[in-house]
């Protein structure tokens, strides 16, 4: 078993919602040493994986979720759009890896995933993102076991599927569905032999508190999830959250340093909200242990930076684009 300097395991499934909290509040120079060790151990710290977004099915979706441009519940910009045919979103895919992404992540604003013709229409699309060579993620909403295995079989590497927040305060931010749903999908994911990518979201008035909570849960899972998005709230006019403050920039990177320290292994990706990050918040997030971006002029619903801001970002920084393992 791999242990630190003590006698401590460096992967943990046992870290309590305390131990979590003294990290992510060390003195930054120290949190910041400590998480690029850990980084280290793992991982190459000059490459970082390129991951492009497409919704695939966009708005109309009937969760109440507090940060959603795409819920049913709130009138906001989003112009609603139904599931994509195979040859368009083959077509954004293509691009996406002609520009250097590795993989592939087709969203759709559905509280779960549909039976019948669409998820046939899903599945077809996953088997065709791979033979592009490309890796392909999913979120769709909940699952059943049954569909998980579907997904597997048609090539899936990954499914998304975030737990946004701690448990206390994830019934401020979502009624319709519960923190237990969220874990019985994961498992299905996990059984079915899918990567699990799963992480959260800052700045929707959760306190330190709820961020270590979140970290915990993410580590309970075992093995942890192979991908953990940290996503700063894009603040969309019409949500219950437009009016948030913006999330901290120190605040950002102690999450990010947190959350390496606590999943080492796992890929952590720098997510929604970097249109309103400086190259220094960035550059911060990486030296934490970030080792992924969405890329492209478009995350979901909500603007990101383009391919060619991020690639003289990198450059000045000195990483790479990870190529495909
Ligand atoms: N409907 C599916 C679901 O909720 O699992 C898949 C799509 S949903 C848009 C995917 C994730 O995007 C959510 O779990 C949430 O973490 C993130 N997200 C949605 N709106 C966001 C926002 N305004 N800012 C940051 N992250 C957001
Ligand atoms: C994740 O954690 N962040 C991405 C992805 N997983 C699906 C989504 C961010 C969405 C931001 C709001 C939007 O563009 O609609
Ligand atoms: Fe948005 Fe997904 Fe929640 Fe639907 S389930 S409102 S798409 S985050």
């Amino acid at each position: 078993m791999q242990t630190s300097a003590g006698s401590r395991p460096l992967i943990r499934h046992d870290w309590m919602d305390a131990e979590i909290r003294e990290i992510h509040d060390l003195p930054l120079p120290d949190l910041l040493f400590r998480a690029q060790q850990v980084h280290r151990r793992y991982h190459d710290p000059r490459k970082v994986q390129l991951c492009t977004l497409l919704s695939i099915k966009t708005a109309g979706c009937p969760e109440d979720c507090a940060y959603c441009p795409q819920s049913a519940h709130y009138i906001t910009p989003v112009v609603p759009q139904g599931l994509l045919d195979v040859e368009q979103v083959l077509t954004a895919a293509r691009q996406a890896r002609d520009s250097g992404s590795t993989r592939f992540c087709m969203g759709a604003a559905w509280r779960e995933a549909p039976d019948g013709r669409q998820f046939g229409q899903v599945l077809e699309m996953v088997t065709r993102v791979r033979e592009l060579g490309m890796e392909a993620c999913c979120t769709l909403g909940m699952l059943t076991r049954e569909q998980a295995f579907r997904l597997a079989e048609a090539g899936l590497t990954a499914y998304n599927h975030n737990l946004d927040t701690g448990p206390d305060y994830y019934g401020e931010i979502i009624t319709t569905r519960t923190y237990q749903d969220r874990l019985r999908t994961l498992q299905y994911v996990r059984e079915a032999g899918i990567t699990v990518c799963c992480g959260g979201i800052l700045g929707m008035g959760e306190s330190l508190q709820d961020r270590a909570a979140l970290l915990r849960v993410l580590s309970s899972l075992d093995p942890h999830p192979e991908s953990v998005p940290i996503n700063a709230l894009v603040r969309v006019k019409g949500t219950p959250l437009a009016d948030r403050p913006p999330v901290d920039p120190i605040e950002m990177t102690r999450m990010i340093a947190a959350a390496r320290i606590v999943l080492p292994k796992s890929r952590v990706r720098l997510s929604a909200g970097r249109t309103e990050m400086s190259a220094e918040t960035q550059a911060l997030c990486f030296i934490a242990g970030a080792n992924s971006i969405f890329t492209g002029e478009k995350l979901l619903t909500t603007p990101n930076p383009g391919r060619d801001q991020d690639r003289s970002l990198l450059h000045k920084l000195g990483l790479s684009p990870l190529g495909l393992p």
